[in-house]
């Protein structure tokens, strides 16, 4: 089914819009640039009904990224996490996939126009797995991409920019004609970064590593495994990876709001540990699961109510 062709509301410019007719313009600024920023937010059923996770996280990043893009939105912080709470509600969903982006409208043409108005946009729709469901249990076949992931003073990689996909879309589309699920860009330097739109984890000898944050997005569900590992006792460590060192660990696996807590089970052919999930993997993914569901009483400061 089209994107474009479905019944339901958008959220747009601050009113709720019938889903076909939130329409722009072929000379948007944003379509022709890709000088915009979004999000991507999930809202999961709990027994108290639909629930936003790590709502206010996810708009403090799109201000961040606005902010970064030198881009005023015309909203505040409670109106956009007001807008994501309608997106659902209004379309009568208990699981959601949310999008909200800031784009730049038709009002000029031009690297050089300077009266564009900040416009955003708040989908929300169904979107229950995003990869092939069993990925969840066996792990995904991931291989090192070709392309170099944005040098931080290229495009500004903090920000969650549209633009900035090119190079995730690149890279994916690659490892995709591979016969790959994934792809693992580096970094300009050479060490490991991340997914075209996760972050990596792997585990050596009981310890948890990933890339620091100039290598990669600052991700909320990161931030996740960082919270459920100091519960555990488990250390992590935020540090260079190399691809080879991806290749002997004895877990790994990818985290983003999309691909939620996704095992990896080989890179570039090597079979990475026992070929499966991991046993400290799934027992995150556990965590990870139950607290999106409601079902973890020490995160439930997590979860926003879709309905009043
Ligand atoms: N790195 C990149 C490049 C990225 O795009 C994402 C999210 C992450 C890391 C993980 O961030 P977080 O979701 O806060 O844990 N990618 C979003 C877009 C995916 C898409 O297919 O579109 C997402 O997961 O929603």
């Amino acid at each position: 089914m089209s994107m474009a062709d479905r019944d339901g509301l958008i959220w747009m410019d601050g009113e709720m819009v019938p889903w076909r007719e939130t329409k722009v313009h072929v000379l948007t600024h944003t379509l022709h640039y890709g000088l915009g920023c979004f999000e991507g937010v999930r809202a999961y059923n709990t027994e108290k009904g639909p629930a936003i996770f790590r709502l206010q996280e996810h708009t403090d990043r799109l201000f961040r990224s606005a902010h970064i893009l030198n881009m005023k939105l015309p909203f505040t912080k409670e109106q956009v996490n007001e807008a994501q709470r309608q997106a659902v509600r209004e379309n009568g969903l208990d699981e959601a996939y949310i999008r909200p982006m800031v784009f730049l409208g038709s009002e000029g043409m031009g690297l050089r126009a300077d009266n564009l108005k900040v416009h955003l946009m708040v989908a929300a729709w169904s979107w229950p797995s995003y990869m092939a469901p069993e990925a969840r249990d066996l792990g995904i076949k991931v291989r090192t991409s070709s392309y170099t992931r944005h040098h931080v003073n290229i495009t500004l990689c903090k920000a969650k920019a549209n633009g900035n996909y090119i190079n995730s879309m690149l890279a994916l589309n690659e490892a995709i004609a591979c016969g790959c699920e994934e792809a693992l860009l580096l970094d300009n330097e050479g060490y490991v970064a991340e997914g075209s739109g996760e972050n990596i984890f792997i585990l050596r000898d009981g310890v948890l590593h990933t890339p620091e944050l100039t290598s990669c997005l600052e991700g909320i569900t990161r931030q996740t495994i960082f919270d459920f590992c100091k519960e555990l006792n488990v250390p992590v460590r935020e540090r260079r990876i190399t691809r080879d060192e991806v290749y002997i660990a004895d877990e790994a696996f990818f985290t983003g709001t999309a691909a939620e807590v996704l095992p990896i089970r080989e890179l570039d052919g090597r079979v990475i540990g026992q070929g499966k999930r991991g046993p400290l993997t799934e027992k995150l993914q556990g965590m990870y699961f139950d607290a999106v569901k409601g079902k973890r009483p020490e995160n439930l400061s997590w979860l926003t109510a879709v309905k009043d």
